[in-house]
């Protein structure tokens, strides 16, 4: 995936495309043993979602000067994109499970549970996250930049991450939480995948020390913005744009920025929260165009 000057929607759309084309190889095929698990892998994984988090990874990788072999940056910033694509739809099948969430829709379809068994959905979403590191260990780069890009992805997968804020989402359930704790919850659970593909991009890429400053302070901005706008569909969206079933939150008694600070000013602080992205990009110059874009689009979705 190159940046060039196709408008953002089509962008987007070639990196959706590109991304589900190498996953689509990376993933056992279709049929190989034992092709229940694989099939369902293959299912949670192919053919949906907004591809988000592989955009952010493409967009960081080259919003930094590459040294080097641009094929070997091309083919790792692939597999890091492969990868955090991965985790992210285990978390969503594992996160649709009746131990958990209870969801029949996902990305306009019956969940990965409903349409094979709750044991494969499980082992699927098991599956998925070694085969998102073996991504990486294959990456043509430095071994010690591999290193690093594998240690952040396990870190923001992880109880000081991803899972843990689900732990903590899970926990919270009929409480209030203040501002503060709503906020730590969901940098965790949402903002540390998506801080996590901005970083893949700008490690493969052999970014410096201080554009990878000006990245972490992009991912740390669009990250809250995307669960601060999440919150805005759960209420607003309806579930043939949203691809899952809103009102849940609601519905679970769970704390919501929109809860927590009304929808109008929640609508505002995701707003607040794209300046912020915008700010954080300015060291980057034109490189950080996409990025840009990026942000712009996790604030006005409607999906
Ligand atoms: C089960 C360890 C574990 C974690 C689950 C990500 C997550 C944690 C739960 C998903 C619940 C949820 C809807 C969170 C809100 C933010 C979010 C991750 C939305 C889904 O991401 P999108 O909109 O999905 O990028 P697509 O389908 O476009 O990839």
């Amino acid at each position: 995936m190159k940046q060039n000057q196709l408008a953002f929607a089509d962008w987007l759309q070639e990196c959706a495309e590109h991304v589900e084309h190498v996953l689509d190889e990376l993933l056992p095929a279709a049929g190989t043993a034992p092709a229940r698990l694989h099939d369902a892998m293959r299912y949670a994984v192919l053919g949906g979602g907004k591809r988000v988090r592989a955009a952010l990874v493409y967009a960081a990788g080259h919003a930094c000067p590459i040294s080097g072999s641009t094929v070997a940056v091309d083919a790792s910033l692939d597999r890091a994109a492969a990868a955090v694509e991965l985790i992210h739809a285990y978390s969503l099948v594992h996160d649709d499970l009746p131990c958990m969430d209870d969801d029949t829709l996902r990305r306009g379809r019956p969940t990965t549970h409903v349409q094979f068994d709750e044991a494969t959905a499980m082992l699927a979403g098991d599956a998925m996250q070694p085969l998102a590191f073996e991504l990486l260990a294959e990456m043509p780069i430095a071994p010690a930049l591999g290193l690093q890009a594998t240690r952040v992805l396990a870190r923001a997968a992880g109880s000081l991450g991803m899972a843990g804020g689900q732990a903590i989402d899970l926990g919270s359930v009929g409480r209030t939480l203040s501002r503060e704790e709503l906020q730590t919850m969901h940098s965790m659970k949402t903002g540390a995948m998506l801080a996590c593909s901005v970083s893949l991009g700008g490690i493969v890429a052999g970014a410096s020390s201080s554009v990878r400053q000006a990245l972490d302070a992009y991912a740390q901005a669009v990250g809250l913005a995307f669960q601060v706008v999440d919150d805005v569909l759960d209420v607003t969206a309806d579930s043939a744009s949203l691809g899952k079933t809103p009102g849940k939150d609601a519905a679970d008694n769970k704390p919501t920025y929109v809860s927590l600070l009304g929808l109008a000013e929640a609508r505002r602080f995701a707003h607040e929260l794209g300046e912020a992205a915008h700010r954080a990009l300015e060291p980057l110059g034109e490189g950080g165009a996409r990025l840009a874009q990026l942000a712009d689009f996790i604030v006005l979705r409607d999906r």
